[in-house]
């Protein structure tokens, strides 16, 4: 079913730091293997500020912004047969090919078919699917949620329960999935153990539901806004520590090692900051603890420690979109999230149109948004 080219209603980022700008663009039909998604409703995730910002060492301009999108496949080009016109959907930044050395491998939900090209800003034959004034946009992430219409390639995307309300599943395109599946998949939590999660928003909040189905015993979250305690209680934490307002001379690695008997079996950085990556792996127990970096740092930021913190036995890991295979696991996930056992509307704390999506982006900046919901 071959479509032609669709005028719809885009932010666009012309340029690192500044506002997006809404912008009549041109979609062209979806190629081989590619699909047009309507997007109905998307999220907006720090990453997606993060390379706005200009901070990203893959950050290309003009682009389409937004990877935690939902909607209606609009249409489909050759040979595609995962999905089909009128299936409900959600947008996979990490896609799945179930065919490459990664997803064969089973020990990673990396794909790397279409890696390169994604990186790039391009659909995975090398050109773009967005036009406006002339002009090519990027794509991002594979994804291009920002945009009222989407192509995306048919790995990069996955057939949801239509009964299941898009301005939710959104949200497990990216922020409530990639903490989830880090605590529960990629740490492998057990009964009793104890919690540190470095940075409480959608991510880490994330991070504490799965801790909480996982039966830790102790959940502390590490946050220098004392406004996340209220976010931290009512997702399930046991305590809340704000780093800055310890007393002075407090060191923060040493405070935790001794509230939690030794350090924690497993810790979480979901804020992107290199020293917190480095006290969350310092604070993890000697001989076994695990810390996952899921927080993604600016370009040129390296982390360090003593070699030594890990020749006793700490382990440094990480992992992206919370080690979840997107076309093989979201439908339970969603599944999981119709049966109440998945929080999900809990995270929406502002809901915006799209001409207004610049103020999710200040909302964000100012400290007091879980996440906003766009509705394209
Ligand atoms: P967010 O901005 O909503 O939340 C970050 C939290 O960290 C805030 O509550 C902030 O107050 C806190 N924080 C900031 N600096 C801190 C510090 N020095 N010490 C303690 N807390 C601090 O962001 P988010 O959308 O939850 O994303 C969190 C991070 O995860 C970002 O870096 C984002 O890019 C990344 N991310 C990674 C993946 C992945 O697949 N690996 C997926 C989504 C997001
Ligand atoms: N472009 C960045 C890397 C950014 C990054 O690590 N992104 C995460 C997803 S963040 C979602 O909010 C990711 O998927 N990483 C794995 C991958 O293959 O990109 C940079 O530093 O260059
Ligand atoms: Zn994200």
């Amino acid at each position: 079913t071959e479509g032609q080219i669709i005028k719809c209603k885009a932010a666009v980022a012309w340029e690192a730091g500044k506002d997006l700008s809404i912008e009549e663009i041109e979609v062209l039909p979806p190629r081989a293997h590619e699909v047009r998604v309507k997007v109905e409703f998307t999220g907006v995730c720090h990453t997606d500020a993060y390379t706005l910002s200009g901070a990203d060492a893959e950050g290309s301009f003009p682009v389409v912004f937004g990877h935690e999108g939902a909607g209606v496949v609009e249409s489909v080009g050759e040979g595609v047969e995962s999905v089909k016109v009128g299936d409900s959907v959600v947008l996979l930044y990490t896609p799945e090919c179930r065919e490459c050395k990664f997803c064969l491998s089973g020990k990673t939900n990396l794909c790397g078919k279409i890696r390169a090209t994604q990186g790039k800003g391009l659909l995975p034959d090398g050109t773009s699917r967005f036009r406006c004034k002339g002009k090519d946009l990027f794509h991002y992430m594979g994804c291009s949620s920002f945009s009222q219409y989407t192509v995306v390639a048919d790995i990069s995307v996955v057939k949801v329960q239509d009964e299941a309300p898009k301005d939710k599943t959104c949200l497990l395109g990216c922020g409530v999935t990639t903490g989830y599946g880090a605590a529960i998949n990629t740490a492998k939590i057990s009964k009793g153990d104890k919690i540190g999660v470095f940075g409480a928003g959608c991510i880490g909040l994330s991070v504490i539901q799965g801790a909480v189905s996982k039966g830790a015993s102790e959940i502390i979250v590490i946050d220098i806004n004392d406004s996340k305690k209220a976010w931290a209680d009512q997702f399930g934490a046991t305590k809340f520590v704000n780093p800055t307002t310890l007393p002075e001379g407090t060191n923060i690695v040493d405070y935790l090692i001794d509230i939690t008997d030794g350090g924690f079996d497993y810790t979480f950085d979901c804020t992107g900051n290199v020293q917190v990556m480095r006290n969350a792996l310092e604070s993890c127990h000697k001989g076994w603890g695990e810390s996952i970096i899921i927080g993604v740092a600016a370009a040129g930021k390296e982390i360090s420690t003593r070699p030594f913190q890990l020749v006793t036995g700490r382990v440094w890991r990480g992992c992206a979109f919370g080690g979840i295979k997107g076309r093989t696991q979201m439908p339970s996930l969603v599944q999981d999230y119709l049966d109440g056992k998945i929080k999900v509307d809990e995270f929406i704390t502002h809901r915006h149109d799209l001409d207004n999506i610049n103020k999710a982006f200040h909302d964000m900046h100012a400290g007091n948004c879980i996440r906003a919901v766009i509705t394209m």
